[in-house]
């Protein structure tokens, strides 16, 4: 498609907004390329639907898995925020307090709403809940295409800025603009995959889905050998065995501090060219 320069020039303004009002990373990708996406794809050939009480959330009236699109949504702004190994408190669960980064995340889909909406009454914004069964996206699957690095064999998204450390929060756009990617990047390659050994449940050390079985050549971590249902479990187990603790800034009685497991993460050999050298962590 050729682009006009207006397309081109509020694609570039928003895109700077969002880094302005505090993502770390921003990218651009048409609505129709993620439809019907290698996640939403796989979803109904999963093994099984571990944690799926996520099932029980389901407010779209849609099957499981499957993404509910607004008509005149044209384009996803899909963003990411650093959640550096330092700072890990940015993804901690304190009883049912929403962790810092994910505020951080919610903020920034609410300035660009507020934002786009004033200066440009004419789109209108579809900010993207975290969950796919409450009307969100698969946001690992919308990053890649937008540009913001690829699936490692960690089956996270990996950045040539951060590495796999980044969270991600997307907005529909009602506008069509240019897509910012995919881009050349793959870090593992030539890696002896340490992420897959840090992992405390074992939940790449078995080939679940195959290309010829499935059908589908985008496979969880790549070659079809993350286990969702272990993973799971570490989740579980890391609820259960939250310790109480007593943090200020939101209570005066200790609660339960969730530290949700992310060796797969911190383990990964890549290093973004934002991050510190592993020995200033
Ligand atoms: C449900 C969920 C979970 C569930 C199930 C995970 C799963 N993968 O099934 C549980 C609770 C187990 C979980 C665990 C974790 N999660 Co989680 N999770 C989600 C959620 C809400 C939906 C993911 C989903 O259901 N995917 C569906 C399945 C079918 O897809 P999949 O296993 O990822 O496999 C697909 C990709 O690999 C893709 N793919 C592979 N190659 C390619 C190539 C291309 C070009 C494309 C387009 C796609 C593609 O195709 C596969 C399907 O065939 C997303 C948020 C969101 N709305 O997207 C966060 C999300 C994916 N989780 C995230 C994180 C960080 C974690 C954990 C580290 C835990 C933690 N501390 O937060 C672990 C990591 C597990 C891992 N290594 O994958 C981040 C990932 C950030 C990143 N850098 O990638 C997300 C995006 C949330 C966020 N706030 O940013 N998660
Ligand atoms: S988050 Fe933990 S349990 Fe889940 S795949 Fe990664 S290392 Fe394994
Ligand atoms: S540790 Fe290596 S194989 Fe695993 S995600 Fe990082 S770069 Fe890829």
């Amino acid at each position: 498609m050729d682009w006009s320069e207006e397309q081109t020039a509020l694609a570039e303004e928003l895109l700077r907004k969002a880094e302005e009002f505090g993502a770390d990373l921003a990218g651009l990708v048409s609505a129709d390329r993620l439809k019907n996406g290698p996640s939403e794809r796989l979803f109904p050939k999963m093994r099984d639907h571990a944690r799926d009480h996520f099932a029980e959330q389901i407010t779209t009236g849609l099957p499981h898995g499957a993404v509910k699109w607004e008509p005149e949504e044209k384009t996803v702004l899909v963003f990411a925020v650093s959640h550096p190994e330092d700072k890990p408190e940015m993804d901690w669960w304190c009883g049912e307090v929403n962790p810092p980064g994910n505020k951080l995340l919610a903020e920034i889909s609410r300035k660009l709403k507020a934002y786009i909406e004033e200066q440009h009454p004419d789109i209108h914004v579809y900010p993207k809940p975290y969950h796919v069964e409450k009307g969100g996206i698969y946001l690992k699957d919308a990053a890649v295409e937008a540009g913001l690095g690829c699936m490692g064999r960690n089956n996270l998204l990996i950045t040539p800025e951060y590495g796999a450390k980044v969270r991600l929060r997307a907005v529909g756009l009602s506008v069509e603009l240019p897509s910012s990617g995919p881009v050349e990047f793959d870090p593992c390659q030539s890696c002896a995959r340490p992420c897959a050994d840090a992992c405390p449940k074992g939940a790449f050390s078995e080939t679940v889905y195959t290309k010829a079985e499935t059908g589908l050549c985008r496979l969880p971590a790549r070659e079809g050998d993350y286990y969702r249902k272990l993973c799971a479990l570490e989740m579980e187990e890391n609820e259960k065995t939250a310790p109480l603790e007593l943090v200020l800034e939101y209570a005066d009685e200790p609660m339960p501090v969730i530290r949700y497991c992310r060796a797969c993460e911190f383990s990964c050999g890549y290093r973004g060219s934002r991050e510190p050298a592993k020995a200033d962590v």
